[in-house]
């Protein structure tokens, strides 16, 4: 998979080790990670998102532990290596030097705009640093070193890979086309998984709630105790509906895990309480990660076999990173080495 075959479609996403990954993580993103590399139109590549990670402040022990469970999580839950290389961001120089490049076609108002950027320097703002600033430079260019046509992300991404899409259509039209412009893959349904106990905000691992997030790795009985102390409103009715963030938000889980459409959902619980339906997502979101759970707990004891996949994942994504480096250079006009 060196290069985009014809006809096939290159898919590029990665995720940050910042945390425990949580069930926004898994509906948002990776669930279409898997799905997409088991479709023969796709070509996909893989990453753990590291150099993003220490935008915030990290542990040196901690940060290592988180790297490699995340590796470990995306075979968990059944990324093929042998298809889909998979690798750690910081293996591969190209995305920061890339990243640098990128940094000089981007305007510092075009960054000023990232509500992430702004949701971040007010949860930190004791460590608004220049990295956090030029995160979604970052992001442009692990993108658009694999000449992807497709992202599969969470809708909080969406105004990043957007300014990934200009920055890309800026440097082509300046120079001449060098990148591929990637579209956002953004599920129907799990875009947006929200808190458990603050519905209105999203689903996010650096969370210092517990009881606000879904761990991937969660025990049985931990998933089950946070869907029942979910927050939700006084009506105790099962639909869909205008005030109802908390119902919304557990209906749309309800619906991602199943499959069942809101009015079947609907139907399913009339003249029920929100007691049982509380249980009913829960027991849905424990066996629909009981597999991934399992196989975890196996994969993460075999750590070099670990280090040997994510080897081999750098080594296919160095190759491929530095031809798009190097026409990049080229463009700009520097003397290549
Ligand atoms: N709540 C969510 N609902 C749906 N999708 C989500 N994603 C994240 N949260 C939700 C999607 O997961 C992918 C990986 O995200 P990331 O780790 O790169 O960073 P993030 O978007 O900043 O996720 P978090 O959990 O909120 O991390 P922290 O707390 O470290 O900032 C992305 O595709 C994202 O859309």
């Amino acid at each position: 998979m060196e290069n985009n075959q014809v006809n096939k479609k290159r898919v590029f996403s990665a995720i940050q080790p910042s945390g425990m990954l949580t069930l926004g993580n898994y509906l948002g993103a990776l669930k279409n990670w898997t799905a997409i590399q088991n479709d023969d139109r796709f070509d996909c590549l893989y990453a753990v998102a590291d150099l993003h990670a220490i935008t915030v402040r990290q542990e040196p022990a901690k940060l290592r532990e988180q790297i490699r469970s995340t590796f470990a999580l995306l075979i968990a839950i059944g990324l093929d290596p042998d298809r889909s290389p998979i690798f750690l961001q910081s293996h591969v120089p190209y995305h920061a030097q890339l990243a640098w490049l990128l940094n000089c076609y981007t305007q510092f108002g075009e960054l000023s705009r990232m509500t992430q950027f702004k949701d971040k320097s007010a949860k930190h703002a004791d460590n608004i640093n220049a990295g956090l600033f030029t995160y979604p430079t970052l992001m442009a260019a692990d993108i658009l070193l694999y000449q992807s046509d497709l992202v599969p992300i969470g809708q909080d991404q969406k105004q990043h890979l957007e300014l990934a899409r200009n920055i890309a259509e800026r440097f082509n039209a300046l120079y001449s086309p060098t990148f591929v412009v990637p579209d956002p893959y953004i599920p129907k349904i799990g875009a947006r998984v929200m808190s458990l106990q603050d519905p209105c905000k999203k689903m996010s691992k650096s969370d210092e709630n517990v009881n606000a997030w879904v761990a991937i790795l969660d025990k049985p009985e931990d998933i089950m105790r946070k869907f029942k102390r979910a927050v939700t409103d006084s009506e105790a009715r099962v639909v869909y509906g205008d005030g109802k963030d908390g119902i919304n938000n557990l209906m749309s889980i309800y619906s991602a895990v199943t499959g069942m459409t809101m009015e079947q959902i609907a139907a399913e619980f009339d003249g029920k309480g929100y007691g049982d339906f509380k249980t009913a997502v829960g027991e849905a979101v424990v066996e629909q990660l009981r597999p991934v759970r399992e196989r975890y707990e196996s994969i993460i004891k075999e750590k070099d076999y670990l280090e040997q996949l994510y080897k081999q994942g750098a080594e296919t994504a160095n190759r491929i990173a530095a031809k798009t480096f190097f026409k990049a250079m080229k463009k700009i006009g520097y003397v290549l080495p």
